[in-house]
């Protein structure tokens, strides 16, 4: 069975390949300025976990398929997960001076130069799996599906409507539990469970296979996103590479803030046996998600 380890070294190799440094101060019509690719580079090769494509691929390999296959679809959505990062931190949202363990994208870049990497990166992940998909005419259905799944778990009634209804309750001190169960969905768990579903797409899956990924997907979203605000509080900056203790001091809604530490705890366990059961149909075929639910359980950063 591959490791986390193993499928994040193989996005690791794809995403440099993909986004090579570029020649400095080099004006070519056509080609990616070396700016660009030195701010989009910055942020993407800073040593991510690569959790959603890494999962990406152990679903495809868990329905059948080979890794290798699908590794432009998974680097894709390390690219708009970084695209995500990278604006979650500017001014206008988290203001955020650390990422990564590195200074974020826009200390070192400035504000335009962050806004245009997160651009980029989206941009670029979309034109990464049409290629992908193009360069394969028999699989281009599957592709163009997954494509399709990835676009709506990042798009407006994704990610990033988790994202502004995140800013719209934080401005207007919003403390509502359905709110705050929206805003992870959207911004957390739909960046785990559309890449999860594209994978299924990318086999041709059936649908109880599709609804078996969705609702695993889920509740790994759900509770990694417990756990990253119970770490906000109990947890150490260096481990975690970014600042701590923000959400408390802006009286953000978090899973603390509305179930306290004992209550965040409580729906960890909840999330993490719903998780393990939403697989149990696959065997030993789903260790790789079992393993990798019960280390989240646990984890540092
Ligand atoms: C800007 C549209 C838009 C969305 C931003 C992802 C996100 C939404 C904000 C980042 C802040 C945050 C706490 C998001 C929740 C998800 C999360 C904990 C992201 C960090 O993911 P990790 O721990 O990071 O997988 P690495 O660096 O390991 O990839």
């Amino acid at each position: 069975m591959r490791t986390l380890s193993d499928y994040a070294q193989l996005v690791e190799a794809r995403l440099g390949e993909l986004i090579p440094a570029a020649p400095p101060k080099r004006f070519a019509a056509s080609e990616m300025p070396w700016l660009l690719a030195d701010s989009m580079r910055y942020s993407l090769l800073a040593g991510g976990k690569r959790l959603r494509p890494s999962m990406l691929l152990a679903a495809v390999e868990m329905l059948g398929g080979d890794p290798n296959d699908a590794l432009d679809y998974a680097c894709a959505v390390e690219m708009i997960h970084t695209y995500s990062l990278i604006h979650d931190d500017l001014p206008g949202m988290d203001d955020d001076t650390m990422r990564r363990g590195r200074p974020t994208n826009h200390v070192v870049f400035g504000v335009g130069q962050a806004i245009l990497a997160g651009d980029g990166l989206l941009n670029f992940a979309f034109e990464t799996m049409l290629a992908a998909a193009l360069r394969r005419p028999e699989r281009a259905a599957a592709g163009l599906s997954a494509i399709a799944e990835i676009a709506r778990g990042s798009g407006v009634t994704g990610m990033i409507a988790g994202q502004a209804l995140d800013l719209y309750c934080e401005r207007e001190r919003i403390a509502d539990v359905s709110a705050l169960e929206a805003i992870q969905r959207g911004k957390t768990a739909c960046m785990f469970l559309y890449p999860l579903r594209a994978a299924a797409r990318l086999q041709n899956a059936d649908e109880a296979t599709l609804a078996a990924l969705t609702d695993y997907g889920t509740a790994f979203g759900l509770l990694f996103q417990a756990t990253d605000d119970l770490l906000d509080v109990v947890g150490s900056a260096e481990a975690m590479g970014k600042t701590l203790g923000k959400d408390a001091a802006s009286g953000k809604l978090t899973c603390v803030s509305a179930y306290g530490v004992d209550g965040t705890r409580a729906l960890v366990e909840a999330q993490h046996r719903a998780a393990v059961e939403a697989l149990s149909g696959f065997g030993e075929r789903a260790s790789f998600f079992v393993q990798l639910v019960d280390g989240m359980v646990s984890r540092t950063h």
